[in-house]
């Protein structure tokens, strides 16, 4: 456990109406007493009971201190804090010379300013949180739309932690009574029956499984959904993603090869985050740098999560025929002009009225239903690349332990070593099994303060 005591302002610099400075570490309530004057503070405070007071530039005793700032200080005592150490949170006046004035006084008496995440480090490290709930706080911090931070608070009041127990707690089980069995090799009635293991190994597979099928809503909810807006040159690319964002973001213009360069603009609808790109029209015949564009559309294009395909009366089979590694809705455009393509089964739009807008939505609303952001948001489950890792290589373990078992008996011990195995690649999820290197690449993402 670190032992020192450590200072950050955990609010944003800048002016507002309050800023808060956090001190937390076994110095803290000591270092605070030294700063500020106020109703009685020393080590007999009452924890979580705020106490008005004035906050001095150094140990108030020293002749050089002046007063700084009127606080609320608000000691949290162990463990019962954010860090699971001592805490003093100061309530200070929002300015910012203010706020990085009581930061360099609690430096003044010792205090050491804190790194990127150093409290939620300091509360992993004290058993207050596992490492993919200090994940889903850093989720919360970073979120951009209400699904997203609906999804990471369940993980914070642990959803992840829940489904990740219910698949090693019989894992664990199941190593405990095969490692028993290796202890009392004399008594058979100890032995643990393969296929009863081959059982439990299954259970887990499917069940790390459904975890991974939630792997592309955490990207999705995270980074947000990409739709590529594609189609020939003309067609109303630029046009519909000004009308989607109800802003005149790109340019648009009768001539062909205006857009040249992939233009990308997020907007949260309906409490989700997309990423809309509008391209380079496709054609046969590009100029040089029109070319170019092209390409990037194409990478675009594969690298999207949703494809809008554009063709227009004037040219209504248009849009290449391709295999498209994602769902793509295929979109008539400028039905201003022509009546006769307001036909069903084809979704007809129009820029300029806005006719057929709703109906783009819903269907790209059904299109993300297949991402399954809802169930990740209900279980709680918003995994990141680092989950991903992990649970494949533990899916993928788990898979080689049951051909083992199938196809020979590999015996108890390889079984209990391979198993644990399993284990600490499921552990690194959640933290019961960490590196340091681990906790580095963790907590990098953290402002300070948090
Ligand atoms: N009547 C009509 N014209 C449109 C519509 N959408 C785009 N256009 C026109 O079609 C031309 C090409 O539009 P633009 O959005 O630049 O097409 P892009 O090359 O696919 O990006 C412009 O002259 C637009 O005014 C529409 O819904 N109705
Ligand atoms: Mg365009």
């Amino acid at each position: 456990m670190d032992k020192d005591t450590i200072v950050a302002l955990a609010t944003p610099e800048g002016e507002g109406g309050l800023a808060v400075v956090r001190l937390s570490g076994p110095e803290a309530v000591a270092m605070a007493g030294r700063l500020f004057e106020g109703r009685r503070f020393g080590p007999e405070i009452e924890s979580h009971k705020a106490v008005y007071g004035i906050l001095f530039s150094s140990n108030k005793e020293n002749e050089t201190s002046y007063p700084i700032d009127q606080v609320l200080a608000l000691p949290l005592l162990a463990p019962h804090s954010y860090t699971g150490e001592d805490t003093v949170e100061f309530f200070c006046h929002g300015g910012r010379m203010a706020a990085r004035m009581v930061v360099a006084a609690c430096r003044a008496v010792g205090a050491r300013p804190a790194g990127p995440g150093e409290f939620t480090r300091r509360a992993f490290l004290n058993g207050k949180l596992s490492l993919d709930q200090a994940e889903a706080v850093a989720d919360l911090i970073h979120a951009e739309s209400e699904a997203t931070v609906r999804g990471a608070i369940r993980q914070l009041l642990g959803g992840m932690d829940d489904e990740l127990s219910a698949i090693e707690n019989p894992l664990l089980d199941l190593l405990s009574r095969i490692e028993g069995s290796l202890e009392f090799v004399e008594e058979e009635e100890t032995e643990v029956p393969t296929d009863e293991i081959v059982g439990t190994l299954k259970e887990s597979c499917a069940r790390v499984d459904e975890l991974l099928a939630m792997a592309p809503a955490g990207r999705l909810l995270r980074d947000g959904i990409h739709v590529v807006l594609a189609g020939p040159p003309n067609v109303g690319k630029s046009s519909l993603f000004n009308a989607l964002l109800e802003e005149d973001r790109a340019i648009v213009d009768g001539e062909a090869g205006t857009t040249r360069d992939v233009i990308s603009a997020r907007l949260v609808h309906e409490g989700t985050v997309f990423v809309f790109h509008d391209t380079a029209g496709l054609r046969d015949d590009p100029g040089r740098v029109e070319k170019m564009g092209i390409d990037r559309t194409w990478k675009k294009v594969n690298e999207a999560d949703l494809v809008l395909l554009l063709s227009c009366p004037d040219d209504p089979e248009s849009g290449p025929e391709k295999s498209y590694a994602a769902p793509v809705i295929r979109v008539m455009t400028k039905a201003d002009l022509d009546d006769k393509n307001n036909k069903t089964n084809t979704l007809c739009i129009s820029s300029i009225t806005g006719q057929g807008l709703p109906e783009l939505w819903a269907a790209i609303d059904l299109a993300v239903r297949g991402f399954r952001l809802a169930e990740a948001v209900t279980m709680g489950v918003v995994l990141n690349e680092r989950h991903l890792h992990k649970l494949a290589a533990c899916r993928s373990d788990l898979e080689i332990l049951i051909h083992e078992l199938e196809s020979h008996a590999p015996g108890d011990e390889v079984t209990g070593t391979m198993l644990s195995s399993v284990l600490s690649q499921l552990g690194e999820v959640s933290g019961r099994v960490f590196t340091e290197q681990l906790l580095e690449s963790v907590f990098q993402r953290f402002c300070v303060g948090k």
